[in-house]
């Protein structure tokens, strides 16, 4: 560790989150010419060298299976995996680790639940409430559920800041509603929903709730119990983690009950053709050799994020947000999708006269990295009625001169495109 660093983190609660830039090695190059600013952190973020170097000792060093050996190495590796578990458990502060489940990412989490509680308690006529700014990974699951057992998908809409309509939600509720999910934080708008008082609203119902957490957990504190979610979803690689590790969270009344969702080994007690005995949560959940090293890595970002502290993260991504988007707003023609009170740091925009694509391949050659498109969130492109949008994305190693780099660069794209 630099002694840089060491500094800072005596003092966590005010992070140098200049210092910090510098643990992400790949931001040190350069595009087309020009710095790399890397504003695509709402579809992946970069890892710090610390999660590279652990996921790298791992296959060095202890490369074994978890659970299945009785050798030294095997031993290592278990450890190794389950204390990332532990880890993932404190981060989010669920009450048992058997609470959390390793999985591929958000995806694949949401697939899960929607799979086995389908499977569990969905009958024909049954609803499911889901809001129209979903990413279609909470979105598509819950469509192929309902196909399967002929239950309905409800919509709650949002307004035109992008805003949770929560009295439309209330008035969606019926006798045959049996689960609530919704995202905690719009990747599409930067919207953070009320996801307490929807878990509240859906309870006092009697209706468990998933919230989708792939852009929320790496902007603030998430506390599970604090949310009181049955459900909670999210991927590692929007956290600093390596890709194709995620989380699961489930309560663990809920993941008792649930079937499992893959057949294989390591899900199992005893097996024989006659009768096959389910391991308990989280084992029932993990058919197959897991992603040992992607678990380890998530453990490793997890403490960096820790490290550097989560309100801090929030405050400094809240500050480079209103800047960036105050500096955008001054560009004519431009127009803000997503302009709720409460916001994570994704700044989506339109701008007269040049198409999204056209905007984030001009901003690509002077450096600047952002996403357009519809950001798998089509609904939302259809509730504002634009085709898509580009989107600049804030992460903790971002500061005003990326902000200020971005703003320079829709400028040129305006320029080029003047009549
Ligand atoms: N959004 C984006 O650029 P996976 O692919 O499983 O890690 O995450 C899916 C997902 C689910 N919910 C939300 C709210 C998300 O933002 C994402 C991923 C990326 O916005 C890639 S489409």
């Amino acid at each position: 560790m630099s002694a840089v660093r060491e500094k800072i983190l005596e003092r966590p609660e005010t992070p140098d989150f200049a210092c910090l830039r510098a643990d992400f090695p790949i931001l040190n190059q350069q595009v087309h010419g020009k710095p790399l600013v890397y504003l695509d952190n709402a579809a992946t973020t970069q890892k710090p060298a610390e999660v590279i170097e652990a996921e790298r000792r791992y296959y060095l060093e202890y490369n074994s299976n978890t659970h299945r050996g009785v050798h030294t190495l095997a031993d290592r590796a278990t450890e190794a995996y389950e204390g990332a578990r532990e880890k993932v458990r404190g981060f989010i502060n669920a009450a048992h680790i058997n609470e959390i489940v390793f999985v591929r990412g958000t995806t694949e989490a949401i697939n899960l639940v929607a799979h086995c509680f389908g499977r569990a308690f969905l009958r024909e006529g049954d609803e499911i409430i889901v809001s129209e700014m979903e990413h279609h990974s909470n979105i598509v699951p819950w469509q192929l559920a309902c196909e399967q057992h002929g239950a309905v998908l409800k919509v709650v809409p949002i307004d035109d800041a992008g805003e949770f309509e929560f009295e439309n939600y209330d008035r969606l509720f019926t006798p045959r509603t049996r689960l609530v999910a919704v995202t905690h934080v719009s990747n599409a708008l930067g919207t953070i929903t009320p996801a307490r008082r929807i878990v509240e609203r859906a309870h006092a119902a009697g209706v468990p709730v998933l919230l989708d957490g792939a852009q929320a957990v790496a902007h603030g504190r998430v506390d599970v119990q604090y949310l009181d979610c049955d459900f909670y979803a999210f991927s590692g690689h929007k956290i600093y983690a390596p890709t194709g590790i995620g989380v699961l969270y489930g309560k663990s009344e809920w993941l008792e009950r649930l079937p499992p969702y893959q057949g294989g080994g390591q899900m199992i007690r005893t097996v024989s053709f006659e009768k096959t005995e389910y391991a308990p949560s989280p084992q029932k959940y993990e058919a197959g050799t897991a992603h040992i090293a992607g678990a380890i890595g998530l453990g490793v970002a997890l403490d960096y994020v820790s490290r550097t502290g989560l309100d801090a993260i929030a405050s400094h991504e809240a500050g480079l947000l209103d800047y960036a988007t105050q500096r955008a707003r001054e560009i004519g023609g431009l127009r803000v999708i997503g302009t709720a009170k409460e916001k994570a740091g994704i700044l989506s925009f339109v701008l007269d006269g040049v198409h999204p694509h056209d905007i984030a391949t001009i901003l690509d050659h002077h450096g600047v990295a952002v996403r357009a498109g519809h950001h798998c969130a089509m609904p939302v492109m259809q509730r504002y009625e634009v085709p898509a949008t580009a989107r600049a994305s804030f992460a903790l190693y971002n500061n005003r001169a990326d902000a200020d780099a971005l703003v320079e660069a829709i400028r040129a794209a305006k320029e080029m495109f003047k009549r």
